[in-house]
């Protein structure tokens, strides 16, 4: 044992913390080296028997974020225009918040209060419970958020698949000899939907034992590593219907599973036939001979799995996507089969859930569009702020979400945010959506709290537990998000709520990794604690999907898809389209203030050189990139890494935050070409249309 493992340190004690990272759903072992009560360190944890010493450059210079001059230490209350602040004292921000919160709710009710939740909340116990619990018990049920730029399609494709939206099927990466990944980039990305942070050797013992194929219209690092198919943007859905053509024409699917089950094939299997292959293989730009032998290796393999993330999340035709590669996986008879696709296990007890919130709980005020698993459509959001009529939107509670970089809405967004009444923001720092705010608090950076690893509860591929405490305590005047929303509860007479993290070990001691309250062996927080690099346990067979299926068969059809079908029309495959790209040293909108982070990253719009031939363009030349909707200016990069017709840029840059360093980083907010409304989204998930976007480059001289 180390001496790690023998002794727990308090908070703020010199010596080496064992934590781990809660960027992003890897969750990588870190060792933390406190020195006179700050981290001077941070090195990858060996010893954590899930990531066993993998980590990225992100994790290992968190703590410059947790030090960060630029960082919000007290409660700021806005001033004057949009970004004047003035630092106030928590009574003060929490006594006017509660007061002109209530007023909000008292007048207009609580439809009148929305809330946007970022992507740092799926990754911390306090703050994800503790804002439920808050929205709940004041009526909320606005929830905006990260989920219609990411996960809603997939969720809708799960619900109309499995009977839930928060039932989803991830790829059993241990046993697979054949990955068949749709739109996903994990060697940069590492990972999503799916928990295995050491994912590149995952990847490579796949393409030791079988292969990997990478659908992407950029050949990116995961591609370049594998085998790389070249889609065009958006043209997924094509392509998938092609390899489903293929299987039911060749006889190739596996009618017995199919049968055994699996419901309406029929429906299924008449509509696919009226897709000619080599007009399919046209429309998605890949040859028809390519689509015919996968089809066939993804058969003749019993140990194989199509696995698809945001790639295929946010195109016009993303939850039919996300239902035709279910149904790839089912007609290979894959689900519920080792190296195929397993649901997750469930490690909570009792009524703890994860995800919650189905399909259409709730509907936008404005274009009817369901929530998925809580949220609505964020295209949506302005109208919801700007258009009047009951339930009209006065005022709102961003936590941990940048959304003026990271939704759609650009200029729409900003004048909404602009009308509204209060706007409260729990951030680490001042951004561009929250220089909006009247009210911007201080929270903890992941150093500063005990948590548990949040995302990883429902991905699970290697069933593994862990619980820190925190490192060092809260820097400054930050507080704990349940602090702050139980003090304005107080103040709003109303209950207040209890740990989380005391809530989720109860659930966790009744689930089945559990100590079952001391009635048997297992474990509680208590005792995890003692074991700080955390565990692998054992849970229950992964291989039985069914019982979690609605009627413990999964639909190969439903009225909503055959309303996608409905709205399938090929896309003009001549115009230049827009896709995104991540960057395994940004996450999303922010950690663009850490100098090391960003010095060597360069906001450029990827090109093929043939459409910089047709337009000429040169490298590194300045241009105007617009949709219909706006306008921004960028830096291209010529490369053959981008198929033709299609351009990438990473999204979240284009600071003007109080992030110094970020603001002086360059690079434009691509979000900003982004229209909002109606047409803006995919029609039944509420997906924001982000991927596959018609664009025009032009030189800046001409267009002068
Ligand atoms: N370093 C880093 N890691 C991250 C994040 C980050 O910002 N930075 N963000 C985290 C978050 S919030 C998420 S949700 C996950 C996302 O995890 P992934 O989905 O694995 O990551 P992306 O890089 O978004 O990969 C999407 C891929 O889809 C491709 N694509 C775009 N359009 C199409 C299309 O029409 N068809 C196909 N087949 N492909 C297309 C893009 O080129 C891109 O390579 O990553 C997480 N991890
Ligand atoms: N064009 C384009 N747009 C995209 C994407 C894309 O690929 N392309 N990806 C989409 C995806 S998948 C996602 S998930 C969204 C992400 O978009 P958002 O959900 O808006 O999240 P971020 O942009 O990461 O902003 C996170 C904010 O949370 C703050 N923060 C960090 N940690 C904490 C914390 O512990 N507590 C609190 N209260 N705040 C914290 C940060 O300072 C930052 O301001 O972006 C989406 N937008
Ligand atoms: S891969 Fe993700 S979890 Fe691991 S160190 Fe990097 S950001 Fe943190
Ligand atoms: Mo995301």
């Amino acid at each position: 044992m180390t001496e790690s493992q023998t002794k727990r340190l308090q908070p703020g004690e010199d010596g080496v913390h064992v934590t781990f990272c809660r960027l992003c759903e890897a969750h990588c072992g870190l060792a933390a080296k406190v020195e006179d009560g700050r981290i001077t360190d941070v090195q990858p944890d060996k010893e954590n028997p899930h990531s066993l010493g993998h980590v990225c450059l992100k994790g290992i210079t968190f703590h410059n974020v947790t030090y960060d001059p630029d960082r919000i230490l007290t409660p700021l209350k806005r001033v004057g225009g949009p970004g004047e602040f003035a630092p106030v004292g928590w009574d003060e921000a929490l006594d006017d918040i509660a007061a002109r919160l209530g007023q909000v709710i008292d007048t207009h009710g609580p439809d009148a209060v929305a809330s946007y939740k970022g992507n740092p909340i799926a990754f911390g116990i306090d703050v994800s419970f503790s804002l439920k619990a808050f929205l709940g018990t004041l009526g909320i049920t606005k929830y905006y958020g990260a989920g219609s730029q990411d996960t809603n399609a997939r969720l809708t494709a799960c619900y109309l698949a499995f009977g839930s939206a928060v039932t989803y099927d991830i790829p059993d990466l241990p046993h697979t000899d054949m990955l068949l990944m749709f739109g996903a980039n994990p060697l940069v990305s590492n990972g999503s939907m799916v928990w295995s942070p050491r994912v590149r050797h995952d990847l490579d013992a796949i393409a030791e034992r079988g292969r990997v194929v990478v659908v992407d219209p950029r050949r990116t690092e995961t591609a370049r590593r594998y085998q790389h198919v070249a889609v065009r943007a958006n043209g997924d859905v094509w392509l998938l219907l092609g390899l489903l053509r293929v299987l039911i024409d060749e006889e190739l699917y596996d009618a017995d599973y199919v049968a055994a089950h699996t419901d309406s094939f029929a429906d299924l299997a008449s509509t696919v036939a009226q897709y000619d292959l080599v007009d399919c293989a046209g429309r998605a730009g890949v040859d028809a001979g390519t689509i015919a032998e996968l089809a066939r290796s993804f058969a003749a393999t019993p140990r194989a799995v199509a696995y698809g993330r945001l790639g295929v999340c946010r195109g016009p035709h993303a939850t039919l996507e996300n239902f035709l590669l279910i149904a790839l996986n089912l007609l290979g008879g894959k689900l519920g089969r080792p190296g195929g696709a397993i649901f997750s296990r469930t490690i909570l007890g009792g009524s703890q859930k994860v995800l919650t919130g189905g399909y259409g709980d709730t509907r936008s005020r404005v274009g009817d569009f369901p929530s998925v698993a809580q949220f609505l459509a964020s295209a949506m959001l302005p109208a919801d702020i700007l258009e009047p009529g009951e339930g009209q939107v006065r005022a709102m509670i961003l936590t941990g979400g940048n959304m003026v970089m990271s939704a759609p809405g650009g200029q729409a967004l900003v004048d909404a945010l602009g009308q509204l009444d209060l706007i409260v923001a729990l951030d680490l720092y001042q951004t561009e959506s929250n220089r909006y705010a009247d009210y911007i608090l201080p929270v903890p950076t992941f150093f500063e709290r005990d948590d548990y690893p949040m995302a990883g509860l429902g991905s699970m591929i290697r069933p593994f537990v862990q619980v820190t405490d925190a490192v060092i305590p809260p820097v400054g005047e930050a507080r704990s998000e349940w602090e702050i929303f139980n003090g304005l509860l107080a103040r709003m007479g109303k209950p207040t709520h209890g740990r989380p993290m005391d809530d989720l070990d109860k659930a966790f001691r009744l689930g089945p990794a559990g100590d079952d309250m001391g009635a048997r062996e297992g474990w509680s927080f208590d005792k995890l604690r003692d074991v700080p690099h955390g565990v692998m346990v054992d849970l229950p067979d992964p291989y039985d999907p069914w019982p979690r299926i609605a009627d413990g068969r999964a639909k190969l059809w439903h009225a909503m898809i055959a309303d996608e079908f409905a709205r399938l029309t090929p896309a003009p495959t001549d115009t230049l389209r827009l896709i995104t790209h991540r960057d395994i040293r940004s996450l999303n909108s922010w950690l663009h203030n850490v100098p090391r982070l960003v010095r060597s990253q360069h906001p450029e719009l990827l090109m093929h050189p043939e459409d910089a031939a047709r337009l000429d363009l040169h490298d590194g030349e300045a241009v105007d990139l617009s949709t219909g909707a706006a306008m921004v200016t960028v830096c291209i990069a010529v490369t053959d890494d981008m198929r033709p017709g299609t351009v990438s840029y990473p999204h979240g840059w284009g600071h003007h935050g109080g992030w110094q360093h970020a603001n002086a980083q360059g690079g434009s907010n691509i979000n900003w070409l982004l229209p909002v409304g109606p047409e803006a989204v995919e029609a039944i998930s509420g997906t924001t249309i982000m991927d596959g976007l018609e664009v025009s480059v032009r030189k800046i001289a001409a267009a002068a």
